[in-house]
This record gives structure tokens, sequence and C-alpha cells, in this order.
């Protein structure tokens, strides 16, 4: 084999986010720049050497080239065998479900996840572990550790690698196995969910909408919802994966989804709308005229968890991110289900999973899933509200959400995004905070008695490690939240994100308008913050 050792320096800022290490096209192709990050992981992994590793991403602009200098690394790093999904592409979901399937060891994931991309927008790359799940804290930190100190990196000395063929291919003693990226994925699904149910509803005249948003689920949701369900050509639209996502933004939300937003707000919609993002592990979903909030979404198919074959038996346990809304706690409260809570990030839950002491878990950042995989994944959200609305014949999804309420209460939920602060401004308004919300305790606000306040930290229950400065937390006594974090997945300046949530019981007061529920305390949390006043932002930039 030519191993070639190349001299490098340390790149600042290789520190993953809440997942993986997400920066501007431009900041990945320095020279170096990805060879170091990806070194970092094979200094830092042990065990590695001789066994299989999983490759793939979204397909956005730089997948292809950063996936040949991770195969001829990998060679170079003595990694026996690479399943590389054709094209490189794998979506987040489809990556894990490989991993497992295959008893590999891990894989890298490339992917910004919802940013933008094209030359000018972002890139990004993960590692996952052995259970396809994103790498936990220890991982991560040890690979920053290492990306301060790096001074060289393995490479081969070799052509690139027929990326597009299905079949092996040696790189040195290395194998490369290009595979179908979506035939193990979908065989999954089929697993878990009745086809032939699913099937016959769509015979029946249901109509589904999906919006892959020209990022990587397409192809896995016309093998699904076209090929094998049977609805009819059209149902997926912008299904063609681009590098630049056809210069839209792939995050299913309601401002960035707007396509999607516009069909399913119109006369005849279908009946059931859901959007995907870049690396397909987010999802929404919509009725007719009828948005589901992510947090209601995990407490709805957590409630109807026994109507899906692969559920039938219930739950272990269900949990959610802390920002998530309660509405969850609330149905696992009433099935005598352990519920859990866990900072923002998808690596949280992997361990509890791992356990067998949570099936489902959910995040008000549009991710949903189970323990499938170890990851959030959109399109199973999807197909288990297909099987919901199958197994409630004649119920819409708002009828579905509606009598949810009526049942457990409504979690009124909203979060206020403020995009692009200049970084100082919003850590040191997160410094207020933490200084301040703590002695809130026992005051009252426009009427809002505060209960406690505090920085979230989680002690995971099963291998004891913790994890601090999670989020500032304000609790009322009614069981009304607002929480402030900084985003950990922008590459531009900081993001704020605030949450808010109101629990109403009274079904009588079920039909009022979110940020009209909200009103109140969302002049609350913009005070308390500062907001305008620090940032000079006197409005959120995105509210989903
Ligand atoms: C990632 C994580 C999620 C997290 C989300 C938002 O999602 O996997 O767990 O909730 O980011 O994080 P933040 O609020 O820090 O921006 P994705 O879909 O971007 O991989």
């Amino acid at each position: 084999m030519n191993v070639s050792e190349i001299t490098t320096r340390p790149f600042e800022g290789q520190k993953p986010g809440t997942s993986g290490l997400r920066k501007k096209v431009d900041v990945f192709r320095q020279p170096h720049y990805l060879e170091d990050f990806v070194q970092a992981w094979f200094d830092t992994l042990e065990g590695y050497r001789g066994t299989t590793l999983v490759l793939g991403g979204d397909g956005r602009h730089y997948n292809r080239q950063a996936a040949q200098t991770i195969l001829k690394m990998a060679a170079a790093n003595g990694v026996g065998r690479v399943l590389v999904g054709q094209g490189a592409l794998l979506s987040t979901p489809a990556a894990s479900c490989v991993i497992r399937k295959h008893r590999a060891f891990g894989g890298f994931i490339l992917s910004a996840s919802h940013n933008p991309g094209g030359p000018d927008g972002d890139f990004g790359i993960k590692y996952n572990i052995t259970n396809g799940g994103p790498a936990p804290e220890k991982y991560t930190e040890a690979a920053y550790q290492r990306t301060l100190g790096i001074d060289r990196y393995r490479t081969l000395d070799v052509p690139d690698v027929d990326l597009d063929t299905l079949g092996e291919s040696r790189l040195g003693d290395m194998v490369v196995e290009i595979i179908d990226p979506v035939s193990d994925y979908v065989d999954l699904m089929a697993e878990l969910f009745d086809f032939a149910a699913l099937e016959k509803l769509v015979q029946s005249g249901v109509r589904v909408c999906f919006d892959a948003m020209h990022a990587i689920t397409g192809p896995y949701a016309r093998a699904i919802l076209e090929d094998r369900l049977g609805a009819p050509a059209g149902s997926v639209i912008n299904g063609v994966p681009l590098e630049d996502f056809g210069g839209g933004h792939p995050d299913p939300n309601l401002k960035h989804a707007h396509e999607l937003v516009e069909i399913m707000y119109s006369d005849g919609a279908p009946a059931l709308g859901a959007a995907s993002d870049g690396d397909g592990d987010r999802n929404m979903i919509l009725g007719d005229r009828f948005f589901v909030t992510p947090s209601d979404s995990l407490a709805v198919l957590a409630a109807n968890a026994t109507l899906i074959p692969g559920y039938r038996d219930g739950l272990a346990g269900v949990a959610r991110s802390m920002p998530t809304s309660g509405a969850v706690d609330r149905v696992a409260k009433d099935m005598g289900l352990p519920c859990f809570e866990t900072p923002t990030g998808w690596k949280f839950f992997g361990n509890l999973m791992d356990a067998g002491r949570a099936t489902f878990c959910g995040e008000e950042s549009f991710g949903t899933s189970s323990d499938h995989v170890r990851e959030k994944d959109g399109l199973w959200a999807v197909l288990a509200w297909l099987n919901v609305l199958a197994a409630r014949p004649g119920q819409s999804v708002a009828d579905i959400v509606r009598a949810h309420w009526k049942r457990f209460g409504r979690n009124y939920y909203s979060r206020h995004d403020y995009e692009g602060l200049d970084t100082g401004a919003a850590e040191d308004l997160m410094d207020h905070l933490r200084a301040t919300v703590p002695g809130l305790e026992g005051m009252s606000l426009e009427g809002y008695k505060v209960a406690t306040g505090d920085d979230f930290a989680y002690t995971d229950p099963v291998d004891g490690s913790e994890s601090v400065g999670q989020g500032v937390r304000v609790m009322f006594e009614d069981g009304s939240r607002i929480v402030y974090r900084l985003s950990g997945t922008g590459t531009e300046g900081a993001t704020l994100r605030v949450y808010i949530e109101r629990f109403e019981p009274n079904p009588a007061r079920h039909g009022i308008e979110t940020q009209e529920a909200l009103a109140d305390l969302i002049g609350i949390a913009r005070g308390l913050a500062e907001i305008e006043a620090r940032t000079g932002r006197a409005d959120p930039t995105v509210i989903t």
C-alpha cells in the first residue's frame, strides 16, 4: 500500500456541536481541514482496525469529494471494509440502519442536516458508533482534543474509487463495497409497519403528499410510498436530490417547506402532508389545514403505538429532549411508562434505547423515532402516522390530535429563533439569564408565579455521565415553561432559541391560535432575556 503521512497543523474550531462538525463548504475545502478531523477520529477510536465502517451522506455539495478523502484515509488507517451508499448517498436513518444490520464498527455521515447546501452553503460530518447512533460526548470530546494537537494524517496515494457501481473493489488492503442506499432501510420499514394495510389505505383514496425538499429522502420516499404502497406518481414532490437542494433550505418547518404548506392549506388537500430535511432524519407532519407540532406528534404516536405492528406489545418507555413540550409526559403517566428528559441532541437517547428503557424518543426540532435505529427518522414518522390513520378509519389528522388534547390536555407550544446574532451578545444574554433566573423563584410575572429556574444539567441514568449547561429554564407553578438555549448546529453567528409552553386542560380553550395562547409568556420571555436591548432584534427570525 502507498500510505503517505502528510504533515499538517491544527485548525481552530473543530469541536463537534449538537450533531457533528458543521461549517461552510469553504472552510471544509481548506487543504487538510477535513483530513485533520477524520484523522482525529482514527487516532482516538479504539479497536476499529480490520473492522467494517459505513459511509454515506445527504448528497450535498462536497459530499463526493469528502467521501473519496475519507475512503483513502480509512484504507491508510487500517480499516478492513467500508460499506458506501451508491453515489456516496445514505440518509442519516439509513446509515444508522446499515451500521446496525451489518454489525459495522461505526460510520461517517456526511451532512449538515437542515442547513442550506451548495458551494456557498454548509457541509458537515459526524461519526456514529456501533449502536448506529451519534457518538456520545466522551467520543466527540476525545476527537476534538486530538484536533488541537494534530500534526500528521495518513492517506493513500491512489486514484478515486468508483462510487456509482454496486459491488466490491479494493483500495489498498481495504475492501470498498458500494451498496444500494435504499433497500436495507425499506426492508426495516416493512418489518415495523403493516405495508398491506397502508397500501389498502392509499388505494382507498387517502392521499399523501411528501415533500423531500430536493434532499436525500426523495429516493426512499418514492421507493416506499409510490412503489411499495402504490401512492400515485407525484405524491412525492421535490423528490430528486440536488447538491444545493434546488437553492432551498431543506428544513421541514412551516417557513421553509412552503410548497407543501400551500398544498396542505388549499382546497382538496391530501389527508397527510409531510416533509423531511437534508439528511432525512427530521419530519414535519401536517393534516388538511392542520399543523402537528413535533412535541404533539411524539405524544400522539406514543398514545397510539400499539396500533402499529412493530410496537404491538407496547413501549418500554419514552424520552424527549428538555425543550420539547411535556405532552408526551402526560401520555407516559397515563400509560404507566417511564419518561426521560434529556439534553438537546439525539445522542442522549442512545444509552436509554440500548438499555431497553425508551422505545419512542422525540424532540421539538422536528425529530421523532424509535429504537429501530439510533437516529431520528423522518420517513418512519410519516409511516407511523399513516399507520395510525389506517387503524383509525374515518378520522383525520386533526380529529386524532384534537381527541388527544381532549383526553390529555393541550400543551400550547412554540419556538422562537433569533438567527445570525452577534456571538458575544448572545453569550452575554445567556450569562445574564444564568445569573438572574435562579433569583426569580417565588416572583409573579404578569400573573405567572415562578416555581423554579435553573440551567439544565443531566446525569445519564445508564452510564452516569454528566452534561451541564444545557439550557436555562424558567418553570412556573401552573406547569408553563420558558427555556432559552443557543443552537449548536448553526454556522453563522449565534442562534438564540426561546421555547415557550403553556398547559391548557380545558377542551373549551383548545382552539386558540398558538401565538395568541402564549402571548403573555412570549412577552415575559423577551423581557427576562432583554432580547431587543441585547441583540437589537425586536422579533424572531423563525417561529415554529
Ligand atoms: C440536531 C440534533 C438534534 C437537535 C437539533 C437542533 O438535529 O441531532 O438532536 O435537536 O440538531 O439542535 P440545536 O437546537 O442545537 O440547533 P439535526 O437534524 O440538525 O441533525
